[in-house]
């Protein structure tokens, strides 16, 4: 396992769209791993593929409770098949947005088709925590971050606000 540079905005790489993974092979997993890795690094309870600079539709999460034991996932390709009416507020962060949080709507349930680690197809409900980090595991392979949501106002202000710590962060 290897720990991975996490890319933070305005990364061009942040706002491509991923390729399907055609073949869930050895250098798959190898990527999954190092990205479970590099998410409890973080901390952060999930992990897309482009914020390593892998361009291909893989994430993981693990929004399990700190005094729960661990509960990590592995999705390929992962859909959402359907989604709830019903919407709620999250606060939402993102490590390629670092120290920067603001609310947003999402459905509150969803259905996700995936392939695990072995190629296996699996199809899932999810709801709370897990929807809302699934649905922004995803939009990062469609090249969206959570600061898409927001007003450009809201928007420029956060990315003025990462790029200057990212600055002070390089001369420190
Ligand atoms: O660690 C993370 N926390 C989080 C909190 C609310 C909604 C989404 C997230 S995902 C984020 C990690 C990350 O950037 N994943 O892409
Ligand atoms: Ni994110």
């Amino acid at each position: 396992m290897a720990l991975r540079e996490i890319l933070i905005v305005p990364d061009p790489r942040l706002k491509q769209e991923c390729e399907p993974v055609s073949e869930v092979n050895d250098e798959i997993r190898q990527i999954l791993d190092d990205m479970l890795e590099t998410m409890y690094d973080a901390p952060g309870i999930g992990l897309a593929g482009p914020q390593i600079g892998v361009m291909k539709r893989v994430i993981v999460l693990d929004v399990s409770d700190d005094k729960e034991k661990p509960a990590p996932m592995k999705m390929v390709n992962p859909e959402i098949i359907w989604e709830s009416e019903d919407v709620s507020v999250y606060q939402e962060g993102c490590l390629s947005i670092p120290e920067q949080y603001a609310d947003v709507e999402r459905p509150v349930e969803v259905g996700v088709r995936y392939l695990d680690e072995n190629g296996k197809e699996h199809e899932i409900e999810a709801d709370g925590l897990l929807a809302t980090c699934i649905q922004h595991e995803i939009d990062h392979l469609d090249g969206v971050l959570f600061t898409d949501y927001l007003s450009a106002l809201k928007r420029n202000m956060i990315l003025k606000k990462v790029m200057k710590l990212q600055k002070a962060k390089k001369s420190a």
